[in-house]
């Protein structure tokens, strides 16, 4: 009977361990409530550092808060300190002092000696609802200080858009705009193109020199949030496990689009359609 139970904690201890750094939505589509079902959903382990409280519903944000730079600090140090971390993403980080506070940890632990851990960033700048999450000031601190630290950047279209100043229309722009942003960077970038809603969902890889397309059909008539977060963390959790970049976007843009097709249906008090991704493997 020890002897069972012994062996139980010890398989239990290789669960591999990732960490987000991220926002609380109080409707549980997107932030930190999305990556942690998506680690879940995926056999790893969820550690969190909450960086902003968000209320909001699907369509509207109501208010954002910010947590104060030091507690950001704090909650990653105490995570890396404690526990193995495979991988590590960061979501919506809301203020420039924010950013800072995350390069600084991030900075101290590489220099510390440790392994460097994979690093995903989604730039999360505005909400599927149009709603500003980050102050302005933040990107910034974004180009300058957090991007040379990523394994990978994932921006959306809009994101990449602001981020060149430029449009993103078509395919062929969107693959220059990949290749800006990696030159711009010196990042691998995933830009992913759901927004130009075609007939397929297509994402751009440029990942050391290379093109790679990822593609599935695009679901429509769905309204959810939290996809690119759903993504990320998805991708996070692939590299915690020891997947490739390549391996792991592959299951992570699988997993996504099956969140999206078995997605959870209400209707809202008003009579309007809610719709909230549904995350299993
Ligand atoms: O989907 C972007 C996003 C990320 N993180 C938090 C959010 C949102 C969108 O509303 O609230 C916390």
């Amino acid at each position: 009977m020890a002897k069972q139970r012994s062996r139980r904690c010890e398989s239990a201890a290789t669960v591999p361990v990732a960490l987000t750094i991220a926002g609380s939505d109080s409707s549980a589509g997107a932030g930190i409530q999305a990556d942690l079902k998506t680690f879940n959903a995926l056999g790893v382990y969820g550690l969190t550092a909450v960086t902003c409280l968000v209320a909001e519903v699907p369509r509207k944000v109501s208010r954002i808060e910010p947590a104060t730079a030091r507690m950001v600090r704090e909650q990653i140090e105490v995570l890396l300190k404690t526990f193995r971390v495979g991988a590590i993403k960061t979501g919506l980080l809301c203020s420039a002092e924010i950013v800072r506070a995350v390069v600084q940890t991030i900075q101290d632990t590489r220099k510390k000696g440790a392994r460097s851990i994979p690093f995903v960033i989604d730039p999360v700048m505005i909400a599927t609802s149009g709603d500003n999450l980050l102050e302005r000031r933040a990107v910034e601190a974004y180009e300058k200080k957090l991007f040379p630290l990523a394994t990978l950047i994932t921006p959306n279209l809009d994101e990449a858009a602001l981020l060149l100043e430029t449009v993103i229309n078509d395919r062929r722009q969107m693959e220059s705009a990949a290749k800006a942003l990696a030159k711009k960077y010196h990042a691998s970038i995933l830009l992913k193109g759901g927004h130009l809603r075609g007939d397929n969902a297509i994402d751009l890889l440029f990942h050391r020199g290379e093109l790679t397309e990822f593609s599935a059909p695009f679901s429509r008539d769905v309204e959810t949030h939290g996809t690119g977060c759903t993504y990320s963390a998805a991708i996070t959790a692939g590299l915690a496990s020891g997947f490739s970049l390549e391996q792991a976007i592959t299951r992570a843009k699988k997993f996504v689009t099956e969140s999206i097709k078995r997605r959870f249906r209400w209707k809202s008090k008003s009579g309007n359609t809610l719709d909230a991704l549904r995350h299993s493997s």
